[in-house]
C-alpha cells in the first residue's frame, strides 16, 4: 500500500483479507491506536506538564508507579472499554483482571498491555513504549476469566507496540506481516511508513544489561563472551547497544537486526520481563518479521502462561542470532 496511507484505512483494507470478519476487531484496534495518540501527546509534553514523577503508589510488582504509567493505563482502558468488543483488560499496572463494567457491553476479545514500558526512562527523555496484544476469549458470555488471558502466545490475534522516540511509531501485526506507522503530529494521524518489516536474519548488535554478568549461568556468559570475540571474518565483535527500554531496544533490532537478551540469573532463573504483556506480544511480532524469541530453552510463543504477571527469560531478535544463543544456553556450544 502507498506510503502515507492512514492507519485506519490500512486496518480496514486488511480486514478484507478475512471474509468472515465482522469489523469488531478492526474497530477495537482503531480505538486502541487512539489511546496511543493520547499517550504520545502526554509523553511529548512530559517535561512541562505534571506527568513526570511518581504517584506515590507501588504496583503489583512492588515497583513505584510513575504518573505516566497510571495515566497510560487509564487511557487505554477508557479508549477501549466502551467499544462493546472487549470482555476484560490485564496490564502491568493492575493486579487482576479489569472487567468491563455494567452497563457497558462485553465482547469477544480480551486485551493485555504494558501501558508504559521502560518507565525508568521517562524522567530523562529516553524512548519508552506501550506494548499490547489481543486474544479472542474462550467463552462468549459472562465476565472475563483468568483462562481468557492465560494462553499460549501462538494464540494471539494481534500484537503491537508504540514507541515514543524521536518520532512516535506504531508497529503491529495481525498475523499478516508486521507494519509500521509514524505519527504525523501536524494532522494527528499514524501514516504508513514501514510496510512489511523484515528483520535481518543476522545482526551485529547485542543488547543486554551486562552488569549482571556475574549472576548469569555459564552458558549465558559464554554466549556474551562469544559475541564480543575478535573475529573480523565472522563480523565479530558485535556492537553493544542497551537503552534499557525493551520496546526501544527491540525496535532497533527489528530494523537493523541484532539480539536482545534479558536472561534469568542463577538465583532468579525467571529473569525480569513479563510473559503475558511483554515477551509474548514482542515474540509474535518478531516471528511475523522473520525473527525469533526464546527463553533460551523453549520458544516464547509455545509457552503456556500460568500467571498474569509471570516472569520469563527473553532472548529475542534476528533468527540466526537467537538460534546461536540457544545453542550456548543449552550447552551445545561453549
Ligand atoms: P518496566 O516494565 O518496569 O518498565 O521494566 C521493564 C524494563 O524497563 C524494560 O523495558 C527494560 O528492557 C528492562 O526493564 C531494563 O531492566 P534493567 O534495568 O534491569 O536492565
Amino acid at each position: 500500500m502507498e506510503i502515507g496511507t492512514t492507519l485506519t484505512r490500512f486496518i480496514i483494507e486488511q480486514q478484507r483479507n478475512y471474509p468472515a470478519a465482522t469489523g469488531e476487531f478492526t474497530n477495537l484496534l482503531i480505538e486502541l491506536t487512539k489511546a496511543g495518540k493520547i499517550i504520545a501527546r502526554e509523553v511529548n509534553k512530559a517535561g512541562l506538564a505534571e506527568t513526570m514523577g511518581l504517584t506515590g503508589h507501588t504496583n503489583v510488582h512492588g515497583e513505584e508507579v510513575q504518573k505516566l504509567d497510571a495515566f497510560a493505563n487509564a487511557t487505554i482502558i477508557k479508549a477501549t472499554d466502551h467499544t462493546g468488543h472487549l470482555a476484560g483488560v490485564v496490564s502491568e499496572e493492575m493486579r487482576g483482571i479489569h472487567q468491563i463494567p455494567d452497563p457497558l457491553l462485553r465482547g469477544d476479545y480480551v486485551l493485555v498491555a504494558d501501558p508504559v514500558d521502560g518507565s525508568s526512562n521517562i524522567d530523562v527523555n529516553v524512548s519508552i513504549g506501550t506494548i499490547f496484544s489481543i486474544y479472542r476469549r474462550r467463552r462468549k458470555d459472562g465476565a472475563a476469566q483468568l483462562e481468557d488471558f492465560l494462553r499460549k502466545g501462538s494464540e494471539q490475534l494481534c500484537a503491537g507496540y508504540i514507541i515514543y522516540g524521536s518520532s512516535t511509531m506504531l508497529v503491529y501485526t495481525t498475523g499478516q506481516g508486521v507494519h509500521g506507522f509514524t505519527l504525523d503530529p501536524t494532522i494527528g494521524e499514524f501514516l504508513l511508513s514501514h510496510e512489511g518489516i523484515a528483520m535481518p536474519p543476522r545482526g551485529r548488535i547485542y543488547s543486554v544489561n551486562e552488569s549482571y554478568y556475574n549472576r548469569w549461568d555459564v552458558g549465558v556468559q559464554r554466549y556474551v563472551d562469544y559475541v564480543k570475540e575478535e573475529n573480523e571474518a565472522a563480523g565479530r565483535p558485535y556492537s553493544a547497544r542497551y537503552i534499557g527500554s525493551l520496546v526501544a531496544d527491540f525496535h532497533r533490532n527489528m530494523l537493523k537486526g541484532g539480539i536482545f537478551l534479558y536472561p534469568g540469573e542463577v538465583n532468579a532463573p525467571q529473569g525480569k520481563l513479563r510473559l503475558v504483556y511483554e515477551a509474548a506480544p514482542l515474540a509474535f511480532i518478531a516471528q511475523q518479521a522473520g525473527g525469533a524469541a526464546s527463553t533460551g530453552q523453549q520458544a516464547i510463543l509455545d509457552m503456556q502462561a500460568e500467571e498474569l504477571h509471570q516472569r520469563v527469560p527473553l532472548i529475542i531478535g534476528s533468527a540466526d542470532d537467537v538460534e546461536e544463543a540457544e545453542a550456548f544456553f543449552q550447552g551445545r556450544r561453549s
